[in-house]
């Protein structure tokens, strides 16, 4: 197996943590650049972007992605930015898929539904599935395909063979969100011995999963996401100061383990991005 340099991905933001959780969850344009910096600069290639207004509140509003694109890339000009198609639960299609009409080179498609603690309920039915592929195709926007479970990587893998999903395909294992996959490496190995040996993967775990499957990636040639929008502690009950400061311990990890970090230029070359204006 030939392993590429590590791409590391930052969710810098999310849609459901707040600054109760960390004070340092960025909400307005000005910490979101500052957070997306702070991870550039530790080593990550990627922005996984949710948006948020001022106080707070989720939005998908296209204005205020691009407000938000253009402080990021003010800061970080080669930075690979991945918007979020998923928002936050009980938006509709119309306002998740805004942000792709700005261009990007990524935006994550979320592969199936799922309960998301409590009474929330994460909706992607098949339909709308094919929907956002379709879309994203349209403009040429590559998805990284978000599955909580095993059984959206069979979803992907259906809606490939008929044709809405192309090769090659990049999934983004999400482990440990109640209501999907746990964040276990008997878990993970079952999510990585299922996709295609031509696709790519990144691995990301939820809480206290975040650093034990980064781990796992590294270790067997996939990649990491790693943010506020998954985790905002650094160790044990430590909350992180910064994005920066999570990302600078992949770094670590992957170092000691012998695996490169890859720069945003060697990211686009692994997962086959198109060049854009
Ligand atoms: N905020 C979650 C409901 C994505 O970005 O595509 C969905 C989410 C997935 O964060
Ligand atoms: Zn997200």
């Amino acid at each position: 197996m030939r392993v590429e340099k590590l791409i590391i991905t930052a969710a810098i933001c999310g849609a459901e943590v707040t600054k109760e959780h960390n004070p340092n969850v960025p909400y307005t344009i000005e910490e979101i650049a500052r957070e997306a910096y702070a991870a550039y600069n530790a080593g990550a290639s990627i922005i996984h972007l949710h948006v948020r207004y001022d106080d707070g509140t989720p939005t998908q509003d296209k204005e205020r992605f691009r407000e938000a694109i253009e402080a990021i890339k003010a800061k970080c000009p080669d930075v690979i930015i991945q918007p979020s198609t998923g928002g936050a639960v009980g938006m509709t299609s119309v306002e998740r898929l805004q942000p792709i009409y700005l261009n990007p080179e990524m935006a994550s498609l979320d592969c199936g539904t799922l309960n998301f603690g409590g009474d929330e309920i994460f909706v992607n039915t098949e339909n709308m599935i094919i929907e956002f592929a379709l879309k994203m195709n349209e403009v040429g926007v590559k998805p990284e395909l978000e599955v909580f479970d095993k059984g959206m990587i069979d979803t992907a893998l259906r809606l490939h063979k008929k044709g809405y999903i192309k090769t090659p395909m990049h999934f983004n294992f999400v482990m440990g969100v109640p209501g999907g996959i746990s964040g276990e490496i008997r878990d993970f190995l079952f999510l990585k011995e299922s996709i295609p040996e031509d696709s790519t993967f990144t691995a990301t775990g939820i809480g206290r999963y975040e650093f034990s499957v980064a781990t796992m990636a590294i270790l067997t040639g996939g990649h990491v996401r790693v943010g506020f929008e998954d985790n905002v502690y650094i160790s044990k009950g430590v909350l992180a100061k910064s994005n920066g400061e999570l990302v600078e311990k992949v770094v670590r990890i992957a170092r000691e383990l012998g695996r490169e970090i890859a720069t945003p230029q060697e990211a686009r070359k692994i997962l086959g991005l198109e060049v854009k204006s």
